[in-house]
């Protein structure tokens, strides 16, 4: 079976990969490679924190890998929180206190429309390539279920009356963001 870096240090991010690949793609992790890095992630897009990620595996560890860069863009909000979507109430990864900060951002808005966009960039050899996948959604009024992680409690995909935290997980993966783009990954290799 064919054997591949994932560039994360989310945990759910590498479940939710293993699932979508089962019986295709063998996914090491960076614990598998002794890599315990905090990768930067200093770009000001997806797609440029995407191969960020993904070099760093590729340029210091030598393996061929992938990464993934997502951000939840709100059509109100100018596409906010976006790239900064880990960090908007501030660093430190806090799914609470950003689901929070981006409520009460929202409590006068009407238009909820918003979007889970990632990118994943993948690294064979000197070959760099990107795949983009996209969910469109609303953002309710308050979390509702616990499945899943990050702002999956407030985001509700188009075509659905339910959250992504209140669906389960191969339900999620079936239309999300991450595993359109990864379908798209799975494509690229013919598997
Ligand atoms: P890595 O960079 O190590 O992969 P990360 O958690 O920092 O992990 P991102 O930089 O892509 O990942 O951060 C995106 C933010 O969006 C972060 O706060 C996540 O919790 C959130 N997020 C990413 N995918 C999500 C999903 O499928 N559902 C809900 N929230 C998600």
């Amino acid at each position: 079976m064919k054997k591949i870096v994932f560039a994360t240090n989310n945990s759910h991010k590498l479940e939710e990969l293993r699932k979508l690949t089962e019986g295709k793609i063998e996914i090491l992790s960076l614990k598998d490679i002794n890599c315990d890095d905090d990768i930067p992630e200093t770009a000001d897009t997806l797609e440029g924190n995407a191969l960020i990620k993904a070099r760093w595996v590729k340029n210091r560890y030598g393996y061929d890998c992938f990464a993934d860069d997502t951000g939840l863009e709100v059509e109100v909000l100018n596409g906010a929180p976006g790239v900064y979507s880990a960090r908007y109430a501030g660093d430190g990864h806090d799914s609470h206190a950003n689901m929070k900060l981006l409520l009460s951002n929202m409590t006068d808005k009407d238009n909820r429309k918003a979007r889970f966009r990632t990118v994943v960039a993948l690294i064979e050899g000197d070959d760099e390539r990107l795949f983009e996948g996209i969910v469109n959604g609303l953002i309710t009024y308050e979390p509702k279920g616990t499945s899943g992680f990050g702002y999956d409690p407030i985001f509700q995909p188009e075509g659905h009356d339910v959250t992504f935290a209140e669906m389960n997980a191969e339900d999620k993966n079936s239309i999300s963001h991450r595993g359109r783009a990864v379908a798209k990954l799975i494509d690229y290799f013919s598997l």
